[in-house]
């Protein structure tokens, strides 16, 4: 039996879902997750008693009821520091903590005018002005750490908090053709490898679900 709980809304269409998830594997903790349709008047109102924000993703482990992904990622690295979900060196734990609340409290236009759908593919997609500012910012960012760091993921050598909280980013570069440099492509390429990517993906095609104005032809 799964020793946590994961509610949460879409595997295809909910970006917050995947980073918790992704956490999750990071930290070693095996959760059954469990997907709630949020439209449905009836899951709402159940998901209220549950989560006062009515919000996903939410876990729930070892008598400990956590919601919002930040609260989710600070959690799990504390219930196991050695699974290095944020570094441990002072200095680059703050770089670290900076780009996920980065990622957390904004690129709002990058969000809204590319929305996660890991089914779809829009080759030909116009990325407007205020989303192309987003994207420089999050191509800076990257940079900043392969510079530094030199690894294959942003703060070196094995995945943390920071990729996980990144990686619906490059989902969306491959589903919307975004252009980007050859090492953020060649990092997009390695996080929609990485294993724990791939198993939510192939259960999100799986998924019947559909949100038909997510699902627009643009
Ligand atoms: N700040 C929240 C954002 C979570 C969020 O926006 N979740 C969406 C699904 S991806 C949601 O639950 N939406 C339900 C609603 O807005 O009614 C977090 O970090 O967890």
């Amino acid at each position: 039996m799964a020793a946590a709980r994961l509610t949460i809304s879409s595997r295809n269409y909910s970006s917050w879902s995947l980073r918790a998830w992704l956490f999750c594997e990071l930290a070693g903790l095996e959760v059954e997750v469990e997907a709630l349709p949020l439209e449905d008047p009836g899951v709402r109102a159940e998901l209220l008693l549950l989560s006062p924000t009515v919000m996903t993703p939410r876990l729930d482990h070892d008598g400990a009821s956590v919601w919002d992904t930040i609260a989710i990622a600070e959690y799990l690295d504390e219930w196991k520091p050695e699974a290095g979900l944020f570094p441990t060196e002072r200095v680059k734990r703050a770089h670290c903590r900076s780009i996920v609340g980065e990622m957390h409290g904004g690129f709002y236009n990058l969000r809204s005018a590319l929305p996660m759908n890991l089914r779809a593919r829009y080759p030909n997609f116009r990325v407007f002005t205020g989303a192309k500012s987003d994207i420089r910012r999050v191509l800076a960012i990257w940079e900043e750490c392969f510079e530094k760091y030199d690894g294959d993921f942003l703060m070196g050598d094995k995945p943390c908090a920071a990729d996980a909280m990144y990686a619906p980013v490059c989902t969306r570069f491959v589903t919307y053709g975004v252009e980007i440099d050859d090492r953020a492509s060649a990092y997009c390429d390695r996080i929609m490898k990485w294993a724990p990517m791939k198993e939510w993906i192939r259960e999100a095609k799986a998924e019947p679900e559909e949100i038909e104005e997510l699902d627009v032809e643009f």
